[in-house]
């Protein structure tokens, strides 16, 4: 079997006082934390797109990286090297899941009839890869947005024909991921929004993306797909306005249309902040409303108004991640590194960087997530912030044992209250400074 990173070894945990560059220095799998193995607490996932078919165009230049695998791409010669290289480099990684467009791991032929015929030959190999290695499938999702076809959207288009078509390939990757044990399959609506309300029945394009997902629910169900269907919420790029703006939309958009039983949601990073959240926010939104399935583990640069889709390497930024994660008791879903390398990192190399970047930087959250816990200093301080509600009026409020009137009547005895007790930010911020640097 030909190998394609034949210069990289297996990477190893060597510790922080390492200095060789192809090791971790903090991701130590079976190292217990809380009372669970690392790498139970980070299912970390390959994003196929971004590794194994993008090679860095971007609107101003072509491909940097070459990420033909010694194959004419667009050829199934092609896919089947993807196929291999990927899985050489998750075991060299230790990656234990992947997850994959219908259209990253074959090329797209006219006829969605051989489209389908290929997604079955190349399902077959990773099956067979997937048998040997281990290597797991943590969810699939159809592109449908990247063909002219879907200019207008998916399920919001405005043609029938166009939706038949985007059902199609939804119903063949709910096979492909149901063939492949994957955990979750993924909404993400990258063309469904709009450009200008001028052209656009808002209502209508809504309540035909809710059929959509509920014909799919339905349909999956039926062939035996057990995990979560996921809705990945984005404000804008590539639409102006996308109607999954963020995770409090998608939920409101869940509930609305009765999708929330079946759905969860998909959380990256760079796509809250690009909805003018931090990432821990829309983690926060959908862990309280039982909604925190995966994470798309990348992240933005608040310089740049876009998706840059950056390996994560802002310890503070995971550490709130982790800490999220850990108090909504783990996720179901997983970490996936959609993520890829700057363009002018373009060796193979870079991309085993890119990943011991991103494990280690969430290694790192992982430890001083449950130190943040273990310290108790923050989870102490937010109960006394609201303890005048452990008891008297504030206790019947909570145990809903009042009414307006009452509430008035205590107040016009009380007379003006004091002013509520301080907020401690900074106090807070210093706390989670001391845990992150001793
Ligand atoms: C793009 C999205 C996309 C989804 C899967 O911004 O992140 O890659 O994760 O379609
Ligand atoms: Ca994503
Ligand atoms: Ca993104």
């Amino acid at each position: 079997m030909k190998e394609y990173f034949s210069d990289i070894q297996k990477i190893n945990y060597e510790g922080a006082e390492s200095k060789n560059p192809l090791s971790f220095k903090f991701y130590d799998p079976e190292r217990v934390i809380l009372g669970k193995k690392m790498k139970e607490h980070l299912p970390f996932a390959m994003a196929w797109w971004h590794n194994l078919c993008a090679g860095g165009t971007d609107m101003f230049g072509r491909d940097t990286a070459d990420k033909s695998f010694g194959c004419e791409k667009g050829s199934m010669a092609h896919a089947r090297a993807k196929v291999d290289a990927g899985f050489e480099f998750m075991q060299k990684l230790g990656i234990e899941y992947f997850c994959f467009h219908d259209v990253d791991i074959v090329p797209e032929a006219e006829d969605i009839n051989e489209t389908n015929r290929r997604l079955d030959e190349i399902s077959d190999y990773i099956l067979e890869k997937m048998e040997q290695t281990g290597i797991k499938c943590l969810w699939g999702t159809a592109n449908m947005f990247s063909n002219p076809r879907f200019m207008n959207g998916a399920g919001s288009t405005n043609s029938a024909d166009v939706y038949c078509f985007a059902a199609a390939q939804v119903k063949k990757a709910l096979d492909i991921t149901v063939k492949l044990g994957g955990r979750g399959y993924v909404f993400w609506g990258g063309r469904e929004g709009y450009e200008t309300l001028l052209n656009t029945d808002v209502k209508f394009e809504e309540e035909n993306i809710a059929r959509l997902m509920k014909m799919a629910v339905r349909y999956g169900r039926s062939v035996g797909f057990t995990g979560d269907f996921y809705i990945e919420p984005k404000p804008k790029e590539p639409m102006k306005h996308q109607y999954d703006f963020d995770a409090a939309t998608a939920i409101g958009f869940l509930r609305k249309y009765g999708l929330d039983k079946d759905f969860k949601l998909n959380i990256e990073a760079n796509h809250a902040t690009l909805a003018g959240h931090t990432f821990q926010h829309d983690l926060r939104i959908s862990a309280i409303n039982g909604m925190l399935g995966s994470v798309d583990a990348n992240q933005g640069d608040l310089l740049l108004g876009w998706d840059t889709d950056e390996f994560p390497y802002s310890v503070y930024e995971t550490t709130m991640c982790m800490y999220e994660i850990i108090k909504a008791g783990g996720l179901t879903g997983g970490l996936n590194f959609d993520a890829k390398n700057r363009r002018p990192s373009n060796t193979p190399e870079d991309m085993f960087h890119a990943f011991i970047l991103g494990m280690d930087t969430f290694a790192l959250g992982l430890i001083k997530a449950a130190r943040l816990i273990e310290d108790g200093r923050i989870d102490r301080f937010v109960k006394e912030r609201y303890s005048s509600f452990e008891s008297g009026i504030g206790r019947k409020i909570v145990n809903d044992e009042t009414s307006l009137e009452e509430l008035a009547t205590y107040a016009e005895n009380m007379g003006a209250p004091e002013i509520p007790s301080s907020g401690r930010q900074e106090y807070l911020e210093s706390v989670v400074n001391s845990v992150l640097f001793s």
